[in-house]
C-alpha cells in the first residue's frame, strides 16, 4: 500500500488533468456572497415583502434565482449503476507493449496518466446501500494524450447476457418491480428470477452474482474486469484479442450476508466512506492492470467462443500479464460535479485499441452516449470538466444545450477553403484513429451463433473451483433469494437450472426451500429465439468442459499477509490498562491498521493512570459490522464495566458470528466469558491455532499484537458457520 507521503510532495497530486480542472474550480474561502450574474447580495436571510409581515414580492429576483437554480438541481439517475463513488487517480504502464499496441499511454512506462474511477453497484437507486447483495461497477476514464479511454467494467467478467438488445428485459427484471416499486436494490424478487429461470444463457454470471463476490469488504478489495474482448493493434497494423482485469493489491475479500444487511441499516454509506477514508488518510488504494493476451489465429483455439460474454478466458489456459499499476491518490472536490457528471462509454479509444464482434460490446457502444443525452441533458457532455479530455478539442460539431466553447471563425464544415480546410483529419502517421480493417464476409442476419450455446459448462467450473465456504454462501445465497419468490413455478424452474450445474447446489437449496429436486430436468429452452424460430435450433448445449478447476476464480487463494486499512475496534472503558492499550494500538497501526476505541460513552475515557484517551465512538454510534477485528484490553474497572455492556457483549457476538479476529488480554477473560463463544476459545495460541481459529489471550500484549496481526490478515474464520448455531 502506497502511502501519500511517499508519491506526494503536496497535497493535490499535480498532472494534466487537475490543471485541465483547475480553471473550473471555485474556492468562496474569503469571498464575498454575489448572485449569477456577479451583484453582491447584501441579505440571503430575507425575501423582499409588502412590510415586514407582509407577502413576498414577485419583484424579489435575488429570491427567484437562488429559488429556481434549486427547484432544477437534480438531473435524472443513471437508469443502471445509479449507486456511486469516484476518486482521482494515476495509471503507470511497468515497460512499453509495441509488440501489442501502439496506445501511447501503454508504451511510455515514465508516463503518469491521470485517472478518474467510478465504483457503483447496479440495481440501486442513488441513495440506495452499498451492501446490496449485487455487481459492482468498476469503470476508469485515462486522460491520455491521445483523447480518453474508458474500460468500463464490473468485480465480475462475465455478464448475464448475450446479446445487447436483452439488456432492458434484464434490467426490467431486476429493478424493483412496476407496480409497487418493491423492493429497492436487490434481485430476491419475483421479476428477476422468472427472467433468469427463461435464461440460460445467465447459469454462469448467476454463479458469480450469488459469490461472495457480490459482497465486497471495500471497493478497494475487488477485482476488475473488462468483461468482452476487446482487441489490441500494434504500430504495424498486427491485432491480437485482449481481456482486461484489474488485481487490487490489498487482495480480494468479501463481508458475510448477515453482516452485509445490517451494514445497510447502520452504514448505508460503507463503502463510500471506506474509500473516501482510506484516501484521506492517504492509504491510496492500487490495483495492477493485468492482460489476457490471444493472437490472432488463436480465436477459434478455445471450447468458447471469445465474443461471447458469458464465457471468461480461465487463468490456466491463458495467464494475466500484469502491465501497470493505478493509485487512487485524490478524492473528489464535488461529487455532483465530478462523480455525478462523469460519463463513462466504451467507445472512447485510443489508436491501439479496438472493439471485437461481441454483440453486447456492439450494442453498448451505442447505449452510453445516448444515455447521456437524457441524464446529462445534451450532446455539450463531453465539455464538463469531468468528462473534458486533456487534450484540445478542435472538430466542426457546434452548439445545442449549454454550449461552452467559443469556436472562433466561419468555417464549421469540411471542406472548407474559408478557414483554409482546418481542422484537417489527422493521417494514421499523426495519430488519426483507423478501425481495425477486420475482414467481414457474411449475411444479414438476426441470429445467435451455435458456439454460444454451451451456457452451464463454465457455471460448472466456477461452482467447482470454489472452496467449502464459499460453496455455502452460494447455497445460502440462493436459498435466500429464492426463499424471496413467491411463485412456486420461478423456484420449480431455477431448482431445475441449478441441477444441471451441480446436484449438490441443486440439493442444499432445494432442502432450504423444502422443495424436490427436478429428477433428470431437461435442458432450458432458450426463450430468446425469434417468433418464428425453432425452438430446438435454439436448446442450450451440455458440453463438458476440459477443465473442471481454476484457482483463480475462488477468493480463498488471496494474499493473506496484510492488515493495512483495517479498522479494528477496541472496547474499553475508564480504568483500562493504558501499557496494555497502547501496547496493542502502536502495533496494530504500525501495520497500517486503524484503531478506533469504543467505549460506554463518547469522548474520553480515563486510564489506569488517569490519562485522557481520545473515543472514536460510543456502543450507540458503533457497530461491530463496522469493523473487521475486535480487542479488549485489560484494567480491573474497564473490563468490569464492558461485561456489565450489554451492547458490548453483542458486540463481540456478532464479532464472533461474523467470523472475525477477537483478541482479549488475559485479565479481560470475563468478558468473553459473557460471550457465546466462551466454549469455542481454544487452549493454546500456537501460530497454527491461531490461523485456525482467529481467537488471541494472553497476558503479554507484545505477544497479542504479533498472534493478533496474524489473525486479522486471515480476514475471516469461515469454519465458524458450520456450527449454525449462533445468537445475534
Ligand atoms: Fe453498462 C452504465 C458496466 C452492459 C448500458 N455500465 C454502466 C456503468 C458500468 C457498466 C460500470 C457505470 C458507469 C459509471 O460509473 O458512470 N455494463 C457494464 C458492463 C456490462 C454492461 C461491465 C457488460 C459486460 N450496459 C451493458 C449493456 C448496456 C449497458 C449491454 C446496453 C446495451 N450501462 C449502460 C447505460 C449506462 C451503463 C444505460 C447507465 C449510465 C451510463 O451508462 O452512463 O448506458
Amino acid at each position: 500500500m502506497a502511502k501519500k507521503k511517499d508519491i506526494l510532495v503536496q497535497e493535490q497530486p499535480a498532472n494534466d488533468k487537475t490543471e485541465n480542472l483547475a480553471p473550473h474550480t471555485a474556492d468562496a474561502t474569503g469571498e464575498l456572497m454575489n448572485t449569477n450574474t456577479g451583484l453582491r447580495i447584501n441579505d440571503d436571510q430575507n425575501s423582499l415583502k409588502a412590510g415586514e409581515r407582509g407577502a413576498t414580492l414577485l419583484e424579489d429576483f435575488i429570491f427567484r434565482e437562488k429559488m429556481t437554480h434549486f427547484d432544477h438541481e437534480r438531473i435524472p439517475e443513471r437508469i443502471v449503476h445509479a449507486r456511486g463513488s469516484g476518486a482521482h487517480g494515476v495509471f503507470k504502464v511497468y515497460k512499453p507493449l509495441a509488440e501489442l499496441t501502439k496506445a501511447g499511454f501503454l508504451n511510455d512506462p515514465s508516463l503518469e496518466t491521470p485517472v478518474f474511477v467510478r465504483f457503483s453497484t447496479v440495481a440501486g437507486s442513488r441513495g440506495s446501500s452499498d451492501l446490496a447483495r449485487d455487481v459492482r461497477g468498476f469503470a476508469v476514464k485515462f486522460y491520455t494524450q491521445e483523447g480518453n479511454f474508458d474500460l468500463v467494467g464490473n468485480n465480475m467478467p462475465v455478464f448475464f447476457i448475450q446479446d445487447a438488445i436483452k439488456f432492458p428485459d434484464l434490467i426490467h427484471a431486476v429493478k424493483p418491480e412496476p407496480d409497487n416499486e418493491i423492493p429497492q436494490a436487490a434481485s430476491a424478487h419475483d421479476t428477476f428470477w422468472d427472467f433468469i429461470s427463461l435464461m440460460p444463457e445467465s447459469a454462469h454470471m448467476v454463479m458469480w452474482a450469488m459469490s461472495d463476490r457480490a459482497l465486497p469488504r471495500s471497493y478497494r478489495m475487488m477485482e476488475g474486469f473488462g468483461v468482452h474482448t476487446f482487441r489490441f493493434v500494434n504500430a504495424e497494423g498486427v491485432s491480437s484479442f485482449v481481456k482486461f482485469h484489474w488485481k487490487p493489491l490489498l487482495g480480494v475479500h468479501s463481508v458475510a450476508w448477515d453482516e452485509a444487511q445490517k451494514i445497510s441499516g447502520k452504514d448505508p454509506d460503507f463503502h463510500r466512506r471506506d474509500l473516501w477514508d482510506a484516501i484521506e488518510s492517504g492509504n491510496f488504494p492500487e490495483w495492477e492492470l493485468g492482460v489476457q493476451i490471444v493472437p490472432e489465429e488463436d480465436e477459434f483455439k478455445f471450447e468458447f467462443d471469445l465474443l461471447d460474454p458469458t464465457k471468461l478466458i480461465p487463468e490456466e489456459l491463458v495467464p494475466v500479464q500484469r502491465i501497470g499499476k493505478m493509485t487512487l491518490n485524490r478524492n473528489p472536490d464535488n461529487f455532483f460535479a465530478e462523480t455525478e457528471q462523469v460519463a463513462f462509454h466504451l467507445g472512447h479509444v485510443v489508436p491501439g485499441i479496438d472493439f471485437s464482434n461481441d454483440p453486447l460490446l456492439q450494442g453498448r457502444l451505442f447505449s452510453y452516449t445516448d444515455t447521456q443525452l437524457s441524464r446529462l441533458g445534451g450532446p455539450n457532455f463531453q465539455e464538463i470538466p469531468i468528462n473534458r479530455p486533456i487534450v484540445p478539442v478542435f472538430n466542426n460539431q457546434r452548439d445545442g444545450h449549454m454550449r461552452q466553447t467559443i469556436n472562433k471563425g466561419k468555417a464549421s464544415y469540411g471542406p472548407n477553403k474559408i478557414g483554409d480546410n482546418f481542422p484537417q483529419q489527422a493521417k494514421a502517421s499523426e495519430g488519426g484513429f483507423t478501425s481495425y480493417p477486420e475482414r467481414i464476409d457474411a449475411r444479414k442476419v438476426r441470429a445467435r451463433s451455435k458456439s454460444f450455446f454451451d451456457h452451464f459448462s463454465q457455471a460448472k467450473l466456477f461452482f467447482n473451483s470454489q472452496s467449502d465456504p464459499e460453496k455455502d454462501h452460494i447455497v445460502d445465497a440462493l436459498s435466500f433469494e429464492l426463499g424471496k419468490v413467491k411463485e412456486a413455478a420461478i423456484r420449480e424452474r431455477m431448482l431445475g437450472i441449478l441441477s444441471l450445474i451441480d446436484q449438490n447446489l441443486a440439493a442444499g437449496v432445494a432442502f432450504a426451500l423444502r422443495m424436490p429436486v427436478p429428477q433428470d430436468p431437461e435442458l432450458p429452452v432458450n426463450h430468446s429465439i425469434p417468433a418464428d424460430g425453432d425452438p430446438a435450433d435454439y436448446d442450450s448445449l451440455m458440453v463438458e468442459g476440459s477443465l473442471s478447476k481454476s484457482a483463480a476464480l475462488s477468493m480463498a487463494g488471496t494474499p493473506k499477509d496484510s492488515i493495512a486499512t483495517r479498522k479494528i475496534a477496541f472496547l474499553a472503558a475508564d480504568g483500562v490498562d493504558e501499557k496494555s492499550l497502547m501496547t496493542v494500538k502502536d502495533a496494530l497501526e504500525s501495520q497500517g491498521a486503524v484503531v478506533e476505541i469504543i467505549a460506554p460513552r463518547q469522548s474520553y475515557i480515563l486510564s489506569d493512570g488517569d490519562t485522557q484517551i481520545p473515543v472514536q465512538h460510543s456502543f450507540l454510534t458503533a457497530a461491530s459490522v463496522l469493523f473487521d477485528a475486535v480487542y479488549v484490553p485489560g484494567g480491573t474497572n474497564s473490563v468490569a464495566s464492558v461485561e456489565a455492556d450489554a451492547d458490548a457483549i453483542h458486540f463481540l457476538n456478532e464479532a464472533f458470528r461474523h467470523c472475525k479476529a477477537v483478541a482479549a488480554d488475559a485479565s479481560a477473560i470475563q468478558v468473553l466469558e459473557a460471550t457465546y463463544f466462551v466454549k469455542k476459545i481454544p487452549t493454546d495460541f500456537s501460530d497454527e491455532t491461531v490461523v485456525k481459529e482467529g481467537i488471541v489471550v494472553t497476558d503479554d500484549p507484545g505477544e497479542l499484537a504479533d498472534k493478533f496481526v496474524l489473525a486479522i490478515s486471515q480476514h475471516r474464520f469461515w469454519d465458524r458457520e458450520k456450527a449454525r448455531k449462533v445468537p445475534s
